[in-house]
């Protein structure tokens, strides 16, 4: 049917990986015009296409120059308009941080020492795949296919390398199924419940608005190619506002900054639509013709007055009324959120009842108005996806599944039957990422669980696999990338041949499922074919980009007619086609109206403080180049943010070494006495490495695995923590 991918010699891709290695292993961060060799007599430079791996909503497109099988630039694409020729910083070094770190494994690993300490011995493919499936075999046998949980993330949202053969691998195995809850689980289900699906308006047009409104999120930092859009839009005239409990680097710049209590939002959220439906300030014909359960809406918010919301908020009485009087009267009118205040036990009711309220002030008619979430639903209109879910044609039964948040949880637990036999972990790094780093380790340590870890180092959760395989990285395989934040389809080549022994995902698990005896045809496909399928689509949205157009150019946006105003005349996603205020089918759980509860409340006398951990980082992306030098130098020490009135009260300066801890672990922090949150709160950055720091642990050491109210997500900052001075 089509292409077969390239066939390396072996000798040739270890002599060219070789030779890029000891090549840049003294120079990570150094760019790479030092690098390049200028031996090359005979130039053979072409320039390949590719697009970033990151689980992030910017998705940029990049090019790379390749001379003589060795990269000799790097950096966005200057033709994208999206991407504007410029990666964020910490990609900007992406091939020297990551495809040559000097740490990087490029043979596979057999542990040698104690679970968790780190110590492997090389092995080849052919032995490690052999023993890992062996054991497999044995494991399934007795246990059953449910004992193997597969925990695949995001380290790359690329639709190959993601989930593509794995996802095939492990329904016909019969093993459990990940819920992939941690990010954006709430965040979703709470914006359906109201609006049956999560497209807002396209990023390009917050041009055209003139109050912006960016709740929970850090645009700067984490949004970084929509930030441009921002401030072009204020010099238009927009007025920029913050709603976050830190003083984050984008609060820092916005008009306005309401630092309300973490997990406050639904009470404000509640407070602004008693305000609007007081003052008259609704539009209803809209909310007549477009909406679902007004009257219920307007008697529930009726509790929720500006005098008791600013008191639960924080706040003064006054910011929620000229609030909700400016939001309901300025034209247009946007919210910008994505997933900030989702790790709150309340967090799906926070996204549900702030996306209410663009329908209450009929918002969504303006061109550049309304809410502004998710684009990945457009991709999932145009982009054929036939190929990523193999459920009918491979399962033999439905499998159970299991929430990734509860991962320390369930690695423990003696009564799940069956219990957790196998663990094989790619694309993530759950001891740094997921609550309750102690429990995870605790589990991870059990003798009778083989886990298996497919990375490009050993990072603190694969110190405790039995075996880890070596990935590529994205400029050494093929894969397609869609998006959540904006609205281009890339298609990634790979640049260069891979690094040593290491393979794509999807190679490793085509290999697996051969050795383990699988022999259906959708495993001999090759990662070209599963990139061609993708395209086999005849979707308005994909008129004219094919393979063959992106193979040569990269990019192309969906075709979306233009202008774009989706809900100016109703056409939600709910089953009545309304933005729904009261929803009949939440009845049952008492949530038919998004209700303010408070969170964090338990504990308080022992642990006076509300952690928040997020990502405040330039440098790492989630745990992602936190083992990366001139990163690591640039971020410095992890800092705990506190109130001068908080530090004063225990006696702690302005770079104090401090201790973070609660029942769950301690953490050893830098104080950073700036104000950037109010009293009663702290605040660390997520994303360091345990190893990498004093007292080896990180962030979630101290979260717990509670859930959200929708969705199933974390609600990591549910945290409480007592914070003391370091005796040293
Ligand atoms: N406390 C706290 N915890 C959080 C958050 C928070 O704000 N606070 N944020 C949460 C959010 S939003 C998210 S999305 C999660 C992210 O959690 P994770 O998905 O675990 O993210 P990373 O830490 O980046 O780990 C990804 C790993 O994948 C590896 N990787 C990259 N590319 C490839 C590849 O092609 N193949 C293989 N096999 N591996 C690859 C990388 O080396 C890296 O170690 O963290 C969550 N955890
Ligand atoms: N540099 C960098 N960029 C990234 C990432 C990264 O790790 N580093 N990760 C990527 C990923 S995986 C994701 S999901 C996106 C996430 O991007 P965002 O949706 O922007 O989410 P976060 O950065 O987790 O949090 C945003 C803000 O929410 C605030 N917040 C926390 N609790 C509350 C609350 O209760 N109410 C309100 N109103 N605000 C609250 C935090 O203080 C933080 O400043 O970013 C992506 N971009
Ligand atoms: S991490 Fe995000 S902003 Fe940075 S290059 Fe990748 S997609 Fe672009
Ligand atoms: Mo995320």
């Amino acid at each position: 049917m089509s292409e077969k991918p390239k066939k390396f010699s072996r000798r040739k891709f270890i002599g060219l990986g070789i030779q890029g290695y000891t090549g840049v292993q003294l120079a990570q961060g150094l760019p790479l015009s030092l690098l390049a060799s200028p031996s090359c007599t005979k130039s053979n430079a072409k320039t390949v296409h590719g697009a970033c791996y990151h689980d992030c909503p910017d998705s940029c497109s990049w090019k790379v120059t390749v001379e003589n099988g060795e990269i000799r630039d790097f950096g966005g694409d200057k033709d994208n308009p999206f991407t504007a020729g410029k990666l964020c910083d910490k990609m900007e070094t992406f091939p020297q941080d990551i495809t040559f770190h000097p740490d990087r494994i490029l043979t596979p690993l057999k542990r040698t020492g104690i679970k968790g300490e780190g110590g492997f011995e090389k092995i080849s493919w052919e032995q490690a795949l052999k023993e890992v499936a062996q054991k497999l075999k044995s494991s399934v046998d007795t246990h059953g296919g449910e004992s193997v949980l597969p925990f695949g993330y995001m380290g790359t949202q690329g639709l190959i390398q993601k989930a593509a053969m794995s996802q095939r691998f492990f329904t016909k195995l019969g093993a459990t199924n990940l819920a992939e809850t941690i990010c954006g689980a709430p965040a979703i289900a709470g914006n359906k419940v109201a609006n049956g699906q999560v497209m807002g308006i396209l990023p390009e047009d917050i041009l055209h608005s003139r109050f912006i409104i960016l709740w929970g999120t850090n645009t700067k930092h984490s949004n970084v190619h929509l930030w441009p859009f921002v401030l072009e839009a204020r010099n238009r005239g927009a007025k920029i506002i913050v709603i976050d409990p830190f003083r984050s680097a984008t609060a820092m710049e916005a008009d306005q900054h309401i630092q309300l209590m973490p997990g406050t939002d639904v009470a404000l959220a509640l407070g602004m639509m008693h305000v609007i439906i007081k003052e008259g300030l609704t539009d209803d014909a809209y909310i007549e013709k477009y909406t679902l359960g007004y009257d219920a809406l307007k008697v529930h918010v009726q509790e929720y007055d500006p005098f008791t919301v600013a008191a639960i908020c924080g706040i003064e009485e006054q910011i929620v009324i000229d609030f909700a009087r400016e939001y309901a009267t300025a034209k247009p009118s946007l919210i910008r959120y994505l997933i900030g205040m989702e790790h709150n036990s309340n967090g799906g009711d926070a996204f549900r009842s702030v996306g209410m309220l663009p329908s209450l002030t009929g918002a969504w008619r303006d061109h550049g108005g309304g809410l502004m979430h998710f684009t990945y639903e457009l991709f999932g209109k145009a982009v054929n996806y036939e190929r990523l879910d193999m459920y009918t044609e491979l399962a033999e039964n439905e499998t159970r599944w299991m929430n990734m948040v509860q991962l320390g949880t369930l690695l423990n637990d003696p009564d799940l039957n069956p219990q957790i036999k196998t663990l094989f972990v790619f694309n993530a790094n759950p001891v740094v990422t997921i609550p309750n780093q102690n429990l995870i380790r605790e589990g991870l340590k059990r003798e009778d669980l083989l886990t298996v870890v497919v990375e490009h180092f050993v990072t603190d959760t694969a110190k405790y696999a039995d075996y880890i395989f070596p990935a590529t990285t994205q400029l050494e395989h093929w894969d397609v990338a869609d998006s959540w934040g904006q609205v281009y389809l890339n298609l990634n080549q790979p640049a260069i041949e891979p690094m040593g022994e290491a393979k794509p995902n999807s190679e490793f698990f085509r290999l697996l499922a051969k050795e383990y005896g699988f022999n259906d045809a959708c495993f001999d496909e090759s990662d070209i074919e599963i990139a061609k399928s993708f395209f086999d689509t005849d979707h308005p949205y994909m008129e004219g980009i094919t393979f063959d157009y992106l193979k040569k150019n990269g990019w192309a946006r969906l075709k979306i007619p233009e202008p774009y105003i989706p809900h100016a005349a109703g056409n939600f996603g709910t089953s009545s086609g309304k933005c729904e205020f009261y929803s009949a089918s939440l009845e049952d759980s008492g949530q038919a109206l998004p209700v303010y509860k408070t969170v964090s409340a338990e504990n308080v006398g022992k642990y006076p403080f509300h952690l928040l951990t997020v990502k405040a980082t330039k440098g790492f992306h989630n745990s992602s180049h936190g083992n990366v030098k001139h990163l690591m130098e640039t971020e410095g020490l992890p800092t705990l943010d506190m109130s001068s009135e908080d530090a004063q009260s225990r006696n702690i300066s302005d770079g104090d070494e401090v201790i973070a801890q609660n029942q769950n672990g301690s953490v050893v922090l830098r104080a950073r006495i700036k104000d950037r949150v109010r009293p009663g709160v702290v605040l660390m950055p997520h994303g360091y490495w345990p190893s990498l720091v004093k007292g080896n642990a990180t962030s979630n050491a101290l979260t717990n695995d509670g859930l959200s109210d929708l969705g199933g997500g974390a609600a990591l900052q549910d945290c409480r923590v007592e914070v003391t001075k370091s005796s040293g």
